[in-house]
């Protein structure tokens, strides 16, 4: 038997896409998830992508999502970019915007007509008990808290876009040895789900260079959740603006926190690469 898909990307940050809209539950298994984005012995990608039917009102789609490591995220901000175009191509109704359900909430991907997709990504949720971490008590925000790793002391700020960051203010990403660091922020004791983490560099208030761990997935090309918390973490610490450009190892993302309506928006490309069938062993 053979399962149908398509891989894209965003920025490099790259998905399996799963035509799954006559199934309310994905048709994969975590474990297979595991094998298909291995890079030698699979297909290749940071995660695998179900575009399936929804049983929520006011939703289009729900998008479930497995990482690499085969745990499922609430949220993937390059991966409903791609899912826009994704199910923009399999429908017959050619809509321009979608009411995507997630498990981190509702996300509005609309289809731009120079090819990039924005999003509106919701309101970001900024308690200790919403990230989670123990790093505040739960009522309080986590800005600029002090966090122990092996002996190096590390301010950092931590936002939910559905799914958990963990972001730290530093003078130059290419110092930053992502591989050592990166896991011991994820399986960091205080964050109870792990964590993504973002090292950050402030080039100008509206330009921010930024590398990042993924919580399941590793070092990534980019992230889109990621880039939206880091902009969050920004103006919560006074060290950007509302509307910046995030340069990612493959790319650039804009964001915006909106002041009017507390939401944050991101734009960005969704690009299709191949279409295959996979072998079911
Ligand atoms: C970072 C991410 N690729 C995106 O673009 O938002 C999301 C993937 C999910 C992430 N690895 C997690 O929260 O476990």
């Amino acid at each position: 038997m053979t399962i149908k898909f398509t891989k894209y990307h965003g920025l490099g940050n790259d998905f399996i896409l799963i035509d799954n809209r006559h199934q309310s539950e994905p048709i994969l298994t975590n474990k297979q998830a595991i094998e298909l984005c291995d890079r030698h012995f699979g297909i290749g990608a940071d995660g695998i992508i179900f575009a399936l039917p929804t049983k929520v009102k006011g939703a289009d789609y729900t998008m479930r999502i497995f990482n690499s490591d085969g745990s499922e995220p609430e949220m993937c901000g390059n991966g409903i970019r791609c899912l826009a175009k994704f199910i923009a191509d399999l429908d017959s109704h050619k809509k321009t915007e979608y009411r995507i359900h997630t498990l981190g909430g509702l996300m509005i991907p609309k289809l731009q007509p120079d090819g990039k997709v924005k999003v509106d990504m919701g309101t970001p949720k900024l308690l200790a008990s919403q990230i989670p971490t123990t790093l505040a008590t739960g009522d309080s925000k986590v800005v600029e808290k002090p966090l122990e790793i092996e002996g190096k002391v590390w301010p950092v700020t931590c936002v939910s876009m559905g799914n958990p960051h963990c972001i730290t203010f530093v003078e130059d990403v290419a110092s930053i040895p992502l591989e050592t660091l990166g896991p011991k922020f994820e399986h960091h004791s205080v964050f109870p789900e792990r964590t993504n983490t973002e090292f950050i560099q402030v080039i100008k208030p509206d330009y921010l260079k930024m590398l990042v761990w993924e919580r399941g997935a590793g070092a990534t090309l980019a992230c889109g959740t990621g880039a939206c918390a880091v902009v969050v973490a920004g103006v919560l610490t006074g060290k950007c603006d509302r509307l910046v450009t995030v340069e990612l190892p493959g790319g650039l993302l804009a964001i915006e926190w909106s002041i009017s309506d507390q939401k944050v928006y991101m734009s960005g490309p969704a690009e299709k690469v191949f279409v295959g069938e996979w072998l079911l062993h």
